[in-house]
């Protein structure tokens, strides 16, 4: 719209609008992606100032190496059997989110979320943080309560909504919640689990309790206001907290550019804030483990938060109601420059001589199993429309102490309502 005022003696201001690199069609070439060698990348001593690691929120810190093999200092040395539990807790994560993504296909439930090619985000982070650290999700690290070996029939209980359900059918399938195993409830809301956190670790310190927490969010979500408070506060208070950004390239169909990746990386944002910051190789699951020890060090050390990228991709739709060939190229997941996050660990377990094909396909089919075997407990409790819901009544309950009258009567001529529905539907 020409202004009247404008001056002609200016040029034109335009806007401009970023655009992925690759559509439906294209020929998707990475090869403008900087990947830095494994190992290149410093350590610096877990109590350095923030201000003297910026070069991490920029780099890529890497351990497993075109051979296989893990180099440089953030190697971290973990012993074979270890190494061989990640390994499965991925590949169970894996199975879990194959045999959920069909159950959705066939009806048994209104939604799923998968999280394949980030496995090692959620996996190898648990695997660094201890037991009792808390964690605050977003709905792509159900590898956490899989790698803290929560139950896998629990967990599909939710997704069914049915009678097991602990939450009562009351969450969208996958926004799992257990006190238990330290894993705060995911909400649909966008990227509030970040302020959770970090009140979550204030607290922790003004108690002078020792525990830490750890939360995580898509890159997209990052652009909410939520991230934004929340990197405030941690920075203030020196939060004992670890700040998970997952950069998976996309946001349903929105790529990393909306959120601000073509002007800089999501570990930068770090050093606006005064946290320290590391950039980290999402798909390397030795690298993940190691950028997580460090920062938990840093946090129960009381030397601050820190705020990790994990650069990934998201190799499968967003969730059950996506359709990613509408939107991105098709090649993208195979063309990735950082390879799959399993298939690495796998490559690096054969090469130190501790691992080979057979085990992991009889791991493999193990791990179908486990997941079979547990779905079929979980359909026994009920099955998205097949009644063996929560009882009606829940839904008017725990909200108030004591149930107001005008929910009572509310609660009374719904079941009414449903009883008469049910004498006419006997009588047909
Ligand atoms: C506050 C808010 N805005 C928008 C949405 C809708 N929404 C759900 S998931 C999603 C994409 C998030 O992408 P990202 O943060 O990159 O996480 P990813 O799905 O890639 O793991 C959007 C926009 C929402 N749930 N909450
Ligand atoms: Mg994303």
């Amino acid at each position: 719209m020409a202004s009247d005022k404008k001056r002609r003696n200016l040029p034109s201001l335009e806007l401009y609008v970023p655009e992925p690199k690759f559509r439906p069609g294209d020929e998707a070439d990475f090869s403008d992606v900087e990947v830095l060698p494994a190992g290149e990348t410093r350590r610096p001593d877990t109590a350095a100032a923030h201000d003297e690691m910026h070069d991490l929120a920029y780099g890529l810190v890497r351990v497993l190496g075109d051979d296989h093999k893990a180099v440089g200092p953030w190697d971290p040395k973990l012993d074979p059997d270890t190494l061989r539990k990640m390994l499965r807790a991925m590949a169970l994560t894996r199975a879990f989110d194959q045999r959920m993504f069909r159950a959705q296909r066939q009806g048994k439930t209104s939604f799923y979320m998968k999280c394949t090619g980030e496995e090692a985000v959620a996996i190898a982070a648990t695997f660094a943080l201890d037991r009792d650290d808390m964690t605050f999700p977003s709905y792509r690290q159900q590898g956490i309560l899989i790698a803290r070996d929560w139950s896998l029939v629990d967990m599909m209980n939710q997704v069914y909504s049915n009678s097991k359900d602990r939450l009562k059918g009351r969450q969208l399938p996958i926004m799992y919640s257990t006190k238990q195993g330290g894993f705060f409830s995911i909400s649909g809301n966008l990227a509030t689990q970040f302020p959770q956190a970090v009140g979550w670790a204030m607290a922790s310190a003004a108690k002078g309790d020792t525990r830490i927490a750890a939360s995580w969010t898509g890159e997209g979500s990052s652009a909410e206001g939520d991230f934004h408070s929340a990197c405030t506060f941690a920075a203030v208070y020196k939060a004992p907290v670890i700040l998970n950004v997952v950069n998976n390239q996309w946001a349903i169909s929105s790529f990393s550019g909306f959120a601000g990746a073509e002007a800089t990386t999501f570990a930068a944002r770090a050093v606006g804030y005064g946290i320290a910051g590391l950039r980290v190789d999402g798909n390397d699951a030795l690298a993940v483990y190691a950028a997580t020890q460090w920062a938990a060090e840093r946090a129960r050390t009381n030397k601050g938060p820190t705020l990790i990228e994990h650069f990934t991709y998201r190799a499968e739709g967003h969730s059950t109601s996506d359709d990613p060939s509408q939107y991105r190229s098709a090649d993208e997941a195979a063309e990735w420059p950082l390879g799959d996050p399993i298939a690495r660990l796998k490559n690096h377990l054969i090469a130190l001589g501790e691992w080979d094909e057979e085990r992991q396909e009889a791991m493999d089919k193990e791990c179908a199993e486990q997941v079979k075997t547990a779905a079929k407990q979980a359909e026994k409790n009920g099955i998205l429309g097949h009644g063996l819901h929560q009882p009606l009544e829940t839904m008017f309950e725990d909200v108030f102490e004591e149930m107001p009258p005008h929910l009572r009567k509310q609660e009374q001529e719904m079941l009414a309502e449903n009883r008469a529905a049910n004498n006419v539907a006997k009588t047909r």
